[in-house]
Formats: structure tokens, sequence, C-alpha cells
């Protein structure tokens, strides 16, 4: 365009110039994004397509054809099964179709061998060295020791193969491994218990245990023959004493005995405890058992098998406060050793008795505390051992009780089920035939009844 001025009694004025293009007015679409932007991947990596520009569509294509508004419209992230090179644009109605990107990626074929933990797992003293290796020359290492996914990065270590490391308390250890251009390997898992305590009693004392006198009747605790046993008969030690009554102390009598705790603890109240267990009167009224998280007199978990009643039970006393937790119609004959376990993480409690569950509760009255043996009459005790546990029993049902019903009557009953799995049911069964209004109603861990 060009121009100029005139005016009457003036001279013309120069011509100015300008040059203008006039736009077609139709913008360009955003070109797209392609993420990762080529590359090795493995199969199962998704590759993501994006453009800046709202409201366009994306199509592509996988073959290295160019794409149009006609290829696969992008459907969200994808997979690419084998090497190929992925190019997309971007389109929208009223604009300009978007500049073509492209990507060329190899997709990994074969898997790096999943490692070996060496050893594989186990308990130990102390510390424990650990060895993980792969097959895979040239893979690296992934590992965590506190159970977490080493596939994820927040606690794992890494670093090239063989890892070597000591480990100085309990741990799950997790480990895979990796290399460019192959599928990552499987992760290999195993379980490190580290010993707390442990005492056989084969050195012929009991140094290290401080006994308890809780009935005021005096008891006689002593290792022989490589047991640690309380050889002063039941009726000595004011078991029936005309019968159960209270003594004074809002304590019924019947709960009293005698007991010998691990007088330096084991410095935590997750552990597995185990011991041997055996009644050694002949038809005397024994109660025999074991007790945790013991903190005094007043704080302790108990675990007593009544050799006269035939029932073993599961009680709390919580600042002086007995509760009974459990109860089963379960009992062991004089003179017959059991190995008694209990398994205490957090809140979760398990008891077993020659590996058969006795209990399952779920309790947060005490969290910390030692172990004792308790006796009101002839027990004897033999190979204490005490680890760290590191898992979580999986599922736990809390304080399911003996019940005795007269025939063609009904009762209710309940149980609180901890950590159950999603999908899985309760059942109730009255002599192996499933209860007639069982409620299943709750979804997960929750309370139970029939
Ligand atoms: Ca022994």
């Amino acid at each position: 365009m060009k121009a100029f001025a005139v005016a009457a009694g003036l001279a013309d004025s120069a011509v100015a110039s300008a040059s203008f293009t006039v736009s077609s007015g139709t913008p360009t679409v955003a070109t797209p994004t392609i993420t990762p932007n080529g590359g090795t991947i493995q199969a199962s990596d998704p590759i993501t397509l994006a453009t800046a520009t709202s409201g366009a569509t994306i199509h592509y294509t996988t073959d290295g054809s160019t794409p149009t508004a006609a290829s696969t419209q992008y459907p969200g992230p994808f997979t690419l099964s084998s090497d190929a090179t992925v190019k997309a644009i971007a389109v929208k109605s009223g604009m300009a179709d978007s500049a073509i990107a492209s990507a060329s990626f190899t997709v990994a074929s074969g898997t790096v061998a999943t490692p070996m933990i060496t050893p594989n797992g186990g308990v130990f003293s102390g510390s424990q060295a650990i060895t993980i290796d792969t097959a895979t020359a040239g893979a690296t290492i992934h590992y965590t020791t506190d159970g977490s996914d080493p596939t994820v990065s927040g606690t794992r270590v890494s670093g090239p193969s063989p890892a070597n490391f000591s480990l100085t308390s309990g741990s799950v250890v997790k480990a895979y491994a990796e290399l460019t251009g192959l599928n990552p390997s499987a992760v290999a898992s195993a379980e490190f218990t580290q010993i707390l305590a442990s005492d056989d009693f084969n050195d012929g004392n009991a140094l290290g245990w401080t006994e308890v006198n809780d009935t005021g009747l005096t008891p006689d605790w002593a290792v022989n023959g490589g047991v640690y046993a309380q050889t002063t008969p039941n009726a000595l030690l004011g078991w029936w004493n005309g019968g159960f009554f209270n003594d004074g102390l809002t304590d019924l009598i019947y709960r009293r005995g005698h007991y010998s705790f691990l007088t330096g603890g084991v410095g935590t109240g997750d552990y597995h405890y185990s011991v041997t267990v055996t009644s050694q009167s002949t038809g005397g009224n024994d109660d025999c058992g074991v007790m945790w998280r013991r903190t005094d007199g007043n704080n302790y978990y108990r675990l007593m098998i009544s050799y006269v009643d035939g029932t073993t039970l599961l009680e709390k006393r919580v600042a002086g406060v007995w509760a009974t937790l459990a109860k089963n119609g379960r009992g062991v004959p004089h003179g017959t050793p059991v190995r008694l376990e209990v398994i205490a993480k957090g809140p979760i409690m398990q008891v077993l008795a020659d590996g058969v569950k006795l209990f399952g509760v779920y309790d947060t009255g005490l969290s910390t505390g030692t172990v004792a043996l308790y006796a009101r009459g002839e027990c004897a005790f033999d190979d204490v051992q005490v680890t760290s546990v590191e898992y979580t029993p999986s599922i736990v049902i809390d304080r399911p009780e003996d019940h005795t019903v007269v025939g063609a009557s009904a009762f209710d009953a309940s149980a609180v089920v901890t950590n159950m799995p999603v999908g899985a049911t309760v059942r109730f069964l009255l002599d192996g035939s499933p209860c007639a209004a069982a409620a299943q109603t709750p979804p997960g861990s929750d309370m139970y009844q029939a």
C-alpha cells in the first residue's frame, strides 16, 4: 500500500509505502508429544501422546506410515509388543493439521535372571551376611531390607551384582535386577529373623531369669537335667484352699501362681516366643503356661494350660485388671511336652501349640514387655527362644470362645476378623454344618456374627 497527501497551495507529499500480508485465518494445531520419546522400552511401558491444542484429536501409526486424520485415533496410553516407529498428527476442525511427530522404539526382548538371595532367609544371631547376585552379567541389583517393593525407588539400595551387606536386625529382604535392553527380573524375597533371646538351660542355671512369688506360698524353681522347673506341688501353692474365692484384692486366687521372667527383656514388644512346656505331676491340678509383654506384676498377657480342666485360656492383666481374651477346649495330658508359640506383632497375636493355632486375637492393651514362664503347679520349661517377627499374620479371628448349648436351642457367636483379604468370606460352622443366619455383610476386616 502506498499513500501521499495533498493540500491546496502546497506541493504534494512524498509517497509513503508499507507492505502487508493477509493471513489465511487458520492457525495450526500444536505438534503432538510422544512420551517416552523413543529408545529402548519394556513391553509393559505405556506410550503417551499429547498435544497442547485443546480439543484437538491425535491420530497415529506404528508401522512407519504417515499419519492422517483417517489414521487410528489415540485412545490413551498404549504399549508396543515389538520394535516400532510411532508417528502422530493432531487435528482440529477449523485449524491446520499439526506437524508430524515421530519416535522410534526398541522393545526389550528377554528377561534379567531373578536375583538369588544367599542365604535364602532363616534365623540368625548378632549379624547376618547377605549376598544378592543375578546370573545376568552387567545387571543392576535393587534391594530393600524393610519389606518394601524394590521396584519403587523409596528406600532401595542400587548397585552392581553381586550386592553384599550385613543385617543387624530382623528383616525381609526383597530384590530385583534390571539391564537396559531386557525386561526386569521378578522380585525375590527372603525373611530373616534375629534371635533376641534364648536359653536351653543346658548350662545348669537360670541366670538371667527373675522368679516372682505371686501367692505368698513358697515356690521352688530350679534347673535340673537341662530343664527349668517349678517343683512345689500345686496343692501347696494355694490352688484350692476351699474353692474359688475372692482374696480381698479384687483378684480370684485361681489366677495366682508363680512365674519367672527374662530379667533383661527382649528390647521390643513384637516377637516370636517359643518354649517347650511339660506338666510334671501325675494328675495334679497344674496350670502351666507362658506370659509375654510383661512390664510388671500388673501388666502382662498370659496363656495358661489347665491340666485339670483340659482347657487353654488366654488372658490379659492390664493395670491389675484381668480380662479373658479367648478360651479353648483343647487340653494337654500330664507329662506330654507341648511347644507353645506366641507371635506378637502390634495388636495382633497368634498362639500355637505344637504348630497348631490355638488363638488369634487383636488387642491393644499392652504393646511391649518381656517374656515369662508361668507355673501354678509342677511345670517344666525348656528351649526358650525369642526371635524377631518380620511379617504381620495374615488373617486373625479374634476371641472365638467355646460354647455349650442345650440341643435345639440357639446362641449367638461372633468373631472379629482382622486383615481379611478382599473377596474373602467368613463361615460359621456348627458341628461342621453352616450356621443358619451367619452375617457376611461387613466388607473385609470387621465383626461377623452368626
Ligand atoms: Ca535343655
